[in-house]
């Protein structure tokens, strides 16, 4: 896969933060934490650690100059603890030592005084005790309470799903350099450059323009670094401050595993009233989110789960409800999707569950409430441009749906200890963050004298190939090949006010960004060019490096044009800003239009499940995806395989345990599994829907990142379709992950 990053990626050439050499006289840091969900810390004894030789000093909540607060949407969160424990990997002192090892060690030997606590450690405890981050929230469409009389079937349940470790390759990672002028360089490998400098400032007690932070590549992210790289960040800067030496960081496997938020999970309940035929009129859900111990994202992922909770139907009748609950454990944070599937999976499940009660096959229930153009989301928004039905049915006809379920109906009959099963899984999901003022991106593009490209935007390069698209887009905008574009290390000194690289949403927001630097540039240089040539500048453009005069050659390269440009004294420097039009919401009413449009697509899932053991595979995946116009077709397949295994984890494999302290037990690869090269299924495959140019976003496309995602969740319904052929007359159970542990239980009765 040609990727930016690709050749130097596999000669191991790409340096990423822990590559970097270290500066003179760098000291490394150690962290002491919670052992205990909840409780009041008394005292912190730290004369053992620093009694050690090399530990140069040990943080504490009382040497923060500035505020002790790292929380962004809400002010709950404090960076170390200060009085009170709230979960058990939470940060309460800083070791700074000379070697990693020796900062470790020190951190062990400090002594905490704790008085333990009752902890909540279930969402719905947490709710029961009022534990809400924020008001709970609901979103309406018709008239549910209503509806219900007029339905030949009303049916109930629950559904649940857990939680989801990031797994980036590189785990959380900072290296604070202070300078001469009092200001503070921190690299960190984070998705949001400018939370860090935000939330570093305010720590450090100094304004913004003291922090520059830098961000050349991440060994991925997921979500997990879209809030949570700040606080290693900012413990390095801390200490780098107060020692006025550089510091670093970077988390061992499981330090990172068990200090880190992950995916949300889910605790929540339906109620769907339908007609014999199938026809959903009414849906109400109630989703308990377990935040965790503080808001961190969570509230805007709750607004996710919300406005995707009817994926891609139309119901005429709904109410969700939403309850970000506080419990004693690790805040959650952003994964890819960020609160979508936890949704989906709900409203699949009840579907699954009226076909299941009709006598129906899924699909049949699914095709009967697509949403159609013009049909109104639970938010008020009303689809457009909506492909869900020919997504639907054109991966139906090209996977060979009906006859992919006649063999596996053949099979089943012939065989008693293997149960095969297939599911068809339709997605929707909105692009913009939510959030509409995040909606926005900057670009500073520099031509220099001879002819080379330098862009910078507010886009982090994490593996996702954001680079190689936003190459592609200056490079077609200017008229120039991609060789001459080189695009920089993201830096808040370059870009200011960056909003994170999340969302599905960096390519289009950044893309763009650039691709109106390099317009006005372009327009500056044909000026120029046409005062050369003597001619309209209407009459010339730029193509395959050279100005073109009515289709014809004319006489001037890109390099002779540059060159005329900087002695004519043309500013070859342009600097852009994007905001995504057409886009607002009132939370008052719950009411508006919060994407700028949204993906669609089909995924065909086939499974195996062995009935003896317990075990399911994954037989076959095919995916019919809308990525619109695609401006890389190699890097979107890349990130449409990569996101559905990643979903077919989630709904299959990754299991978080938990102690009764609200300690990850889980946390390393021998007790956390995730999809490898053996969980592949034998068929992978990506077709992208034909004719979905996209006016929303650069260059016609689409996002790509986290749509694919949602497509895992067919995984589960495939395994259940093989279970059900098993146990025609157990009950459907919701539960995921739909681990081999429970297949097993719900195949023994
Ligand atoms: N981050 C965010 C996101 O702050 N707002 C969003 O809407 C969002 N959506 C997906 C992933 N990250
Ligand atoms: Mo994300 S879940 O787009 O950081």
């Amino acid at each position: 896969m040609m990727h930016y990053d690709t050749p130097s990626h596999v000669r191991g050439a790409s340096q990423f933060l822990d590559d970097l050499p270290e500066p003179a006289g760098c000291l490394h840091l150690g962290l002491c934490v919670s052992p205990i969900a909840h409780g009041t810390l008394n005292g912190v004894d730290v004369s053992a650690a620093t009694a050690m030789d090399g530990v140069a000093a040990v943080l504490l909540a009382a040497d923060i100059p500035g505020e002790n607060e790292i929380g962004t949407i809400i002010r709950d969160e404090p960076l170390l603890a200060d009085g009170t424990v709230h979960f058990a990997g939470q940060p309460v002192a800083v070791v700074v030592a000379n070697s990693p090892r020796l900062a470790r060690l020190a951190a062990e030997k400090i002594q905490l005084d704790l008085t333990p606590l009752p902890a909540l450690l279930h969402p719905r405890d947490a709710a029961a005790s009022g534990q809400l981050i924020a008001p709970s929230r609901t979103l309406a469409l018709g008239d549910v309470d209503s509806a219900w009389q007029h339905c030949d079937h009303v049916i109930s349940g629950t559904a649940f799903t857990g939680g989801q470790e990031h797994l980036y390759l590189e785990t959380q990672c900072a290296l604070a350099v202070p300078d001469e002028l009092s200001a503070m360089k921190i690299v960190s490998s984070t998705q949001s450059p400018t939370a860090v400098q935000r939330v570093s400032a305010r720590v450090l007690g100094v304004p913004m323009h003291k922090v520059q932070v830098e961000v050349k590549r991440l060994g991925g992210a997921f979500g997990g670094k879209e809030d949570q790289a700040t606080p290693y960040a900012v413990f390095c800067a801390l200490a780098a401050q107060h020692l006025n030496r550089p510091a670093k960081l970077v988390l061992t496997r499981e330090e990172d595993m068990r200090l880190t938020g992950k995916r949300h999970p889910y605790d929540s309940d339906f109620k769907i009233g339908f007609n014999a035929d199938g026809q959903i009129l009414a849906y109400e859900a109630h989703f308990y989110q377990d935040a965790g111990a503080s808001a961190d994202l969570s509230t805007a992922v709750l607004e996710r789960t919300l406005f995707h909770a009817t994926n891609a139907y139309f119901i005429p009748h709904v109410r969700v409800t939403g309850y970000s609950c506080r419990t004693h454990k690790v805040p959650n944070t952003a994964y890819r999707g960020f609160g979508g599937p936890q949704g989906l999976f709900v409203i699949e499940s009840a579907m699954a569950k009226v076909a299941a009660t009709l006598g129906l096959s899924n699909e049949v229930v699914q095709r009967r409430n697509l949403l159609n153009e013009g049909d109104l989301f639970p938010y008020g928004a009303p689809a457009k441009d909506c492909h869900a039905r020919r997504s639907f049915d054109s991966a139906a006809t090209q996977f060979k749906f009906d006859s992919v379920k006649q063999e596996i109906a053949d099979f089943n009959a012939k065989h008693r200890l293997k149960k095969r099963g297939a599911a068809l899984m339709p997605i929707c999901f909105g692009i913009s963050f939510t959030s509409t003022f995040l909606n926005q991106a900057g670009a500073l593009v520099h031509i220099y004298s001879d002819g080379s490209v330098s862009v910078a935007t507010g886009a982090v390069e994490m593996g996702q190939g954001v680079n190689a698209k936003i190459r592609h887009v200056v490079a077609v905008t200017l008229g120039i090949s991609p060789e001459r574009i080189e695009v920089q290390a993201t830096s808040t000194r370059t870009v200011a006010n960056t909003s994170p690289t999340a969302a599905s949403a960096a390519a289009d927001l950044n893309g763009m960004a650039a691709r109106l630097a390099c317009q006005s540039l372009k327009a500056r240089l044909l000026e120029a060019a046409a005062r050369a040539l003597k001619c309209a500048p209407e009459a010339i453009y730029i193509e395959n490096d050279a100005i073109r005069q009515d289709g014809d050659d004319a006489g001037m390269t890109w390099e002779d044009l540059i060159a005329q440009a900087y002695v004519s004294r043309i500013n070859l420097s342009a600097q852009a800003h994007y905001a995504t039009p057409g886009i607002s919401y009132d939370k008052s009413k719950e009411k508006g239009l919060p994407f700028a449009y949204h993906v669609y697509g089909t995924a065909c899932i086939q499974a195996t499940v062995d009935v003896l053991r317990g075990t399911a595979s994954i037989d076959s995946v095919q995916m019919l995806h809308d990525a619109g116009r695609s401006l890389n077709p190699l890097i979107d397949q890349g990130q449409a395989e990569g996101a559905v295994m990643q979903g077919i984890g989630w709904m299959t494999m990754e299991e978080l345990c938990y102690g009764d302290e609200g300690q990850l037990l889980t946390d390393s690869l021998t007790t956390y599994k995730i999809p490898d090269l053996h969980t592949l299924p034998p068929v992978l495959e990506t077709r992208f829907l034909e004719d979905t140019e996209n006016p929303h976003a650069v260059l016609q496309s689409k996002g790509i990142g986290e749509p694919p995602f949602l497509y895992g969740i067919g995984a589960f319904f495939a395994i259940q379709n093989a279970l059900h052929a098993a146990r025609p007359h157990k009950p459907l159970e919701f539960t995921a992950p739909l681990t081999h542990e429970r297949i097993l239980r719900f195949l023994l009765d």
